[in-house]
């Protein structure tokens, strides 16, 4: 059976992507769990570019006898009163190894005094597929939102307790991973990837 290795080591996506991807039939595995061990540098500016970047270092890494295609997921929040940010610096606000409540409650902070109609932010994913022969497909998600006034919800990860989805009257992290799923930025771009990979690399 082919492969589909995930270039991350981010256990919120990839406990994401194992739900959308799962009924693509395929083996899904991270990069850890494939013994692939490889430290890229994300020097892109879009989320597309580094998303190519991550997935076309792993696949040129496959071994040669594995038969795989290797995705990467690059992602983040764009804040709109905040000039995008941290938009492709996401994980990297405020340090890596911050936690998220201190990360979270900095963004609320800084939107002190903001009104309502201008705390618009957006998550957005572009997911990357590449193959050992030099394939690349990529797909881009988005969800609209706004920043909350308070830290809301225990599931999801890193800002979702902040992202507030007003036509729901709940943040991401109050969703169900099915209801976060059927409409996230991650969810959209897995899906039309699906798409892809059922058409073009699946064998
Ligand atoms: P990999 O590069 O190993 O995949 P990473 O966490 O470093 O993991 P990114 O560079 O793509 O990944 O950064 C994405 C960040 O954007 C992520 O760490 C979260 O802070 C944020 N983010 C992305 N999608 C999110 C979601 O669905 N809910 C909450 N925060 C999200």
């Amino acid at each position: 059976m082919k492969k589909l290795i995930f270039a991350t080591g981010n256990q919120g996506k990839l406990r994401e992507i194992r739900e959308i991807m799962g009924d693509l039939g395929m083996e899904i595995l991270s990069t850890k769990e494939a013994g692939i061990d490889l430290s890229v540098e994300e020097n892109g500016t879009t989320f597309r570019e580094n998303a190519v970047i991550k997935a076309s270092a792993c696949a040129a890494a496959l071994p040669s006898d594995m038969d795989a295609i290797v995705m990467a997921d690059d992602s983040g929040l764009e804040v709109d009163a905040l000039n995008k940010e941290p938009g492709v610096y996401s994980a990297r606000y405020m340090g890596e190894d911050t936690s998220y409540r201190i990360k979270n409650r900095n963004l609320v902070e800084r939107l002190e005094g903001v009104p309502v109609e201008k705390r618009t932010a957006r998550f957005v994913c572009a997911i990357a597929a590449a193959t050992k022969d030099g394939q690349v497909f990529t797909t881009e998600g988005t969800i609209e939102g706004k920043i909350g006034y308070e830290e809301r919800g225990e599931n999801g990860f890193g800002y979702d307790p902040i992202f507030y989805l007003p036509d729901m009257s709940r943040t991401t992290a109050e969703l169900s991973p099915e209801e976060k799923n059927a409409i996230s930025h991650r969810g959209n771009a897995l899906r039309a990837m699906k798409e892809i990979i059922r058409s073009n690399l699946k064998k």
